[in-house]
């Protein structure tokens, strides 16, 4: 296990610093999850997180499947993600996220959807027992949503060719679907994860910049987008080097961050989601 301070001398913003450590290491390491989240650290990547990354890949790839894909940003060009899913974010075509019902619904219907997509590869055992890990081996699952059901665990995203996730932070627990959240989740910030069960053959690379989301003064454009070209020239940055397999979480409730754009000819596969702490530090809850 490593940490690696990242060099920002002569750059605006705050410190990044990112532990790396393989899966077989996660038994014995203290609260990584705590770090990220009290900022003492910005993120981790844990290697070969998901061994049958590729397997789960050939699934989501699977023709059938074409019913399930959604496309929450389309009409924004360069940034047209494709979802299995419902997430808690503001999108292109929901501004304001999607409603507790339409959330509510899908959360219902997760499990027999991803039962369709994965089988008996299907990862939340897996996913539980790596935040289990990284928390230093306390409890982790997904949120309570109402009653017995659970938040949905993760989206599945395929980021095509041309694609791009924009500059963009996490800290949405202002929308109305986060009602369901449990009072004793810690909203003082939200961590994001995913594990890259395909990685594209050129870019698609997740970046995270020194300028919390919380700073004043962030550079903007006219369009009220985050000016990534400023961003690029003035702020400390990271770029994770991510092969199929690797799980990363990051502290997206204050890092700017963004997905490079796609090139080459195959999209780029990832499972994700949020992740916050009980105030209490006992458990990690996750959702998407
Ligand atoms: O890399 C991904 O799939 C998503 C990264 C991201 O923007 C997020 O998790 O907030």
């Amino acid at each position: 296990m490593q940490i690696q301070p990242v060099d920002t001398a002569g750059r605006e913003g705050h410190p990044l610093s990112m532990y790396e450590l393989t899966a077989a290491e996660l038994a014995t390491q203290p609260e990584i999850l705590a770090d990220l989240f009290e900022a003492r650290h910005t993120g981790v990547v844990v290697r070969g997180a998901l061994p049958q990354a590729q397997a789960l890949a050939d699934r989501i790839n699977d023709a059938g499947l074409a019913d399930l894909w959604a496309s929450p940003n389309r009409g924004m060009p360069g940034g047209e993600l494709k979802v299995i899913g419902e997430a808690a974010t503001p999108t292109f075509t929901k501004m304001q996220g999607p409603s507790v019902e339409q959330y509510g619904e899908a959360a219902r219907t997760h499990r027999a959807t991803m039962a369709r997509v994965f089988g008996e590869l299907e990862p939340t055992a897996r996913i539980n027992h790596l935040f289990s890990g990284l928390n230093g081996g306390r409890a982790a699952g997904p949120a309570q949503f109402d009653g017995h059901l659970p938040w949905s665990p993760y989206t599945v995203r395929a980021l095509g060719p041309g694609q791009q996730i924009y500059s963009h932070h996490d800290l949405h627990y202002w929308l109305a679907v986060y009602q369901r959240l449990p009072q004793a989740l810690d909203r003082t910030s939200l961590l994001s994860w995913f594990i890259t069960v395909q990685a594209p053959t050129g870019g698609g690379e997740l970046t995270v910049y020194g300028l919390w989301g919380s700073d004043p003064n962030p550079p903007m454009l006219p369009t009220r987008f985050l000016d990534t070209q400023a961003l690029e020239a003035r702020f400390g940055k990271h770029a994770f080097d991510l092969r199929a397999g690797d799980l990363v979480v990051f502290d997206s409730g204050r890092h700017v961050h963004r997905v490079t754009p796609v090139t080459g000819d195959r999209p780029r596969l990832t499972l994700g989601g949020f992740m916050t702490l009980d105030t209490a530090r006992t458990r990690a809850a996750y959702w998407s």
